[in-house]
């Protein structure tokens, strides 16, 4: 067993905790730790593909922090707090001179301004970008700049619990990639640990990611959650091989041209957003993509065509080159001559832990979240290349929040850390395949919880789910490759199960359609339902509350002016 002591504990090594241990560390903060569940370069962040938003007007000089944030408020269908929203759009372009400082290489025009490309439903082009591999090289550089300030971090260590004692959150529990088990003991915590979209069965996430178990974490130490049945569907991942199911297409694709075709070869968006057509609202052309395959207007391999063949090679191999070596390599196709067959895949949950805006504590005191496991900033839809923008602006900001704050450390009582070794000491061999369980919940969520949702639909997937996790109290799961594996494993699957009961069950709660949450029974947005939904553990089991969207400043609401324009959805069966 291993025991550690620092003052800031981030879990999570991707943007958000890298920019959060750069901020404190610039601010002089020395005693600050990172842990990771996997290498130090290659959290999920690595993955973010087509860019990061910026209002700073260098290709289209009208730009301007207020559009940016009407553009991040309407698509979030205005159940996003107006307030992060604001310092979003404010300190975009200050997150794009801060990593240009640390060395980032983005896309350049001939004469040397900052390139910047249309991505959905924005108003400017606003987009920066280095090919498509856009997280790849904002990685790169806040991995070299926390090398240079000597950030301390741990690699391979997965944390499965939050200590608490009194009501404040004062260190996690994790454990190693040879098994031993590692307390660390911190005056601050924060979770820094992603989304939960890989809790569907067709998703843009890697294995072992995104399975929102920082999230369930934290409702388990008691902190809110909000909106949990928002998730986003990327409307273009591949469909084949197998393998590559559900891996990301980026959005770059259509904003460099790339058309969308049913079988019939019709452009079928003209029917859905005559206006924005391909760049339309993420929600709007994913739902367009699963309605026309389900009209029976797919491609052989239950797709739809996604074509950019109008494009040269050597535009594409400048502009899309990782996606055009992918699609090379995995499908055989050269996006120079011949179409890509892609669908809807779970790409992001806007869904999370509820933070305090100026803070970023959690409501448990001690334990702070930014990034994807957060919610509040993308309401009921994320602009695409927002997520880039939040990391590293809200990281910047909860550094310089926590540099401020005291950060003297508390030991871990001797008592809890012996409670969880007897647990581990104790556990037994069950009857129930962690595999198994996992692969039938995430089916069960991508066909009764997924893009399109109704009641009935809800309540079996609930019941199902409930039984799942009867099974696991009843029978336990068998431990199948050790201990150390039996824990990550067990712990991810009951994360997964429990979380997949919040989301049907906020699902169920918003009883209409908005954004990403599209009902077949309620198939438009009601005005008197525009809340955000905040659950809560209440000793085994959890209250629901609806929570008014925050008021925004009056220099906000000058920007928003008067929003009255609501989605125009599409209904679907
Ligand atoms: O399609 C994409 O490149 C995704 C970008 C994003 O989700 O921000």
């Amino acid at each position: 067993m291993q025991k550690i002591t620092t003052g800031v504990l981030i879990i999570g090594s991707g943007g958000a905790g890298l920019r959060t241990a750069i901020e404190l560390k610039e601010k002089g903060i020395e005693d600050i730790l990172i842990v990771g569940a996997r290498k130090f370069d290659d959290a999920h962040t690595v993955l973010a593909a087509g860019g990061i938003n910026a209002a700073m007007g260098v290709m289209d000089p009208n730009d301007n922090w207020q559009t940016h944030a009407v553009d991040t408020f309407l698509e979030a269908q205005q159940i996003s707090n107006p307030l992060l929203v604001e310092k979003l759009t404010k300190k975009a372009p200050e997150a794009i001179e801060d990593l240009l400082r640390f060395g980032a290489q983005f896309h350049r025009e001939d004469d040397g301004r900052l390139t910047q490309r249309f991505f959905g439903a924005h108003s400017y082009k606003r987009t920066l970008f280095h090919g498509d591999t856009t997280g790849k090289e904002i990685i790169r550089v806040l991995v070299a700049q926390s090398n240079n300030l000597d950030v301390d971090f741990i690699e391979d260590l997965y944390i499965f619990e939050l200590i608490e004692k009194d009501g404040k959150v004062i260190g996690a529990a994790g454990i190693n990639k040879v098994g031993e088990s590692v307390y660390i003991s911190a005056s601050k915590v924060v979770l820094a640990t992603g989304g939960y979209s890989n809790i569907y069965r067709r998703s843009s996430s890697r294995n072992r990611e995104n399975f929102g178990n920082g999230i369930h974490m934290a409702f388990m130490a008691g902190a809110e959650l909000g909106d949990m049945e928002m998730v986003q569907f990327h409307p273009t991942g591949l469909v084949y091989p197998p393998s590559a199911e559900g891996s990301l297409i980026t959005e770059a694709v259509r904003a460099e041209g790339g058309l969308l075709k049913n079988n019939l070869g019709e452009r079928f968006m003209k029917k859905y957003d005559p206006d924005k057509l391909e760049l339309s609202t993420r929600d709007v052309v994913a739902r367009a993509n699963y309605q026309e395959i389900k009209m029976g207007n797919g491609s052989s391999n239950g797709g739809v065509y996604l074509d950019i063949s109008s494009r040269t090679e050597e535009y594409l191999r400048s502009r899309l080159p990782a996606i055009y070596d992918k699609v090379m390599k995995m499908n055989g196709i050269n996006l120079s001559k011949d179409a890509v067959e892609v669908a809807p895949t779970a790409h992001y949950s806007m869904g999370g832990i509820v933070i305090d805006k100026d803070t970023h504590q959690t409501s448990v005191e001690g334990l702070y979240a930014v990034g994807e496991c957060t919610t509040g900033v993308h309401g009921a839809n994320r602009l695409g290349g927002n997520s880039l923008a939040e990391i590293l602006v809200f990281g910047k900001d909860l550094g310089t929040h926590l540099s401020q704050c005291d950060l003297s450390q508390k030991e871990i009582p001797e008592s809890l850390i012996s409670k969880i070794e007897s647990d581990i000491e104790n556990i037994s061999d069950g009857e129930e395949s962690s595999n198994v369980l996992l692969r039938d919940t995430r089916d069960l969520m991508w066909r009764k919880v997924g893009i399109v949702k109704n009641m009935p639909e809800l309540d079996s997937a609930i019941e199902r789910l409930g039984e799942y996790s009867d099974r696991i109290e009843k029978n336990s799961i068998a431990i199948e490759t050790g201990k150390q594996e039996f824990i990550r494993k067990s712990h991810r699957l009951n994360s997964v199960i429990q979380l997949s009961l919040l989301i049907a069950q906020s699902a169920k709660l918003r009883k209409e359609s908005r954004g990403s949450h599209y009902r077949t029974d309620y198939p438009n947005s009601n005005d008197e339902m525009r809340f955000n939904y905040i659950i809560k553990k209440e000793g085994d089991s959890y209250t629901t509350e609806k929570r008014e969207i925050a008021e925004p400043t009056t220099e906000m609401k000058n920007a928003l002016g008067t929003i009255s324009k609501t989605q125009n959805y599409v209904h679907l069966e």
